[in-house]
């Protein structure tokens, strides 16, 4: 059955308008690349793998001389997972790979553990839709939270944000949080060389420093469904520490300051 509207009703220039505004989200779509570090996540691998939305153009796996079966599972679970071997060692290696290889123009990055859902990227793609070059994770704005932080790692994120917010000029609400998203083009920019888990403050500490528009999402963090944490909290926290000081930027150098939004911020 198919339904005809007059001419010119107030329901018809609704459904007009309707329709324009998805032709323009189609005609405008990015295509967007998942990357995916993984070490030793064979168990957890199914549960992120099945949520991964529609919107994701390709996944692209970075293994780290997993000693279980994660690659195997990988390519079980969705056959035309992209598998790469990082190069060197460390999670921050691993991104860097994983980077290096995707080829869409927005790249997402989250955690093979299942501590993150893959539900959320939908969100991280709308800010970079609407002009923001890198979003963020926030486990501390609204509509976000963790089951997984301990307060050991809580008071050690805390401390660093104020470092981040303080040496940058920012006002992030969450700064060790790997749950990211920004365009590709901007890869350079980001100029990456961190090796370990201090790769996601080099991000944020690159993305304010290069006056990048940064937005933060409310993001839920789950705790890790199977295995062992590879994080170490005194000495990673350390790193991160050395990276956002060394990072940090000349008092005046002309910089764009950098734009921070918070969803629900006006
Ligand atoms: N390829 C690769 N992946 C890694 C490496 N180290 C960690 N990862 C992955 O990076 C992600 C984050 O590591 P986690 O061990 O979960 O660290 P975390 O989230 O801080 O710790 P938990 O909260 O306890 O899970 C996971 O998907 C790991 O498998 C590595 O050296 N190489
Ligand atoms: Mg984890």
């Amino acid at each position: 059955m198919s339904t005809t509207l007059p001419e010119s009703t107030p329901a018809r220039r609704a459904d007009d308008r309707l329709l324009r505004r998805a032709g323009d989200r189609a005609r405008t779509r990015h295509t967007v690349s998942l990357v995916v570090p993984a070490r030793d996540e064979a168990r957890n691998i199914p549960w992120v793998f099945e949520q991964i939305p529609r919107c994701v153009d390709e996944v692209v796996l970075v293994d780290g001389e997993s000693r279980d079966a994660t690659l195997r599972m990988a390519t079980h679970c969705l056959p035309a997972v992209r598998t790469v071997r990082q190069r060197g060692h460390g999670k921050g290696s691993a991104l860097r790979t994983g980077f290096e290889a995707a080829t869409g123009e927005y790249i997402v990055m989250i955690d093979a553990d299942g501590s993150m859902s893959p539900g959320e990227i939908p969100h991280y793609l709308h800010f970079l839709d609407h002009g923001y070059d890198f979003v963020k994770g926030s486990r501390y704005l609204a509509g976000g939270g963790s089951l997984d932080l301990t307060v050991v790692r809580s008071l050690g994120n805390r401390a660093l944000l104020a470092v981040v917010n303080r040496l940058y000029g920012a006002r992030l609400t969450d700064l060790c949080y790997g749950y990211c998203a920004f365009r590709r083009s901007f890869l350079e920019t980001l100029d990456l060389r961190s090796t370990g888990f201090e790769i996601e403050a080099e991000m944020v500490a690159h993305a304010l420093r290069s006056g990048l528009r940064l937005a933060e999402v409310p993001s839920l963090e789950l705790p890790r469904r199977n295995g062992q944490s590879h994080l170490h909290a005194v000495s990673d926290g350390r790193r991160v520490l050395r990276t956002l000081i060394a990072e940090r930027p000349p008092r005046k150098d002309g910089a764009r300051p950098a734009q921070t939004k918070a969803v629900g911020e006006r």
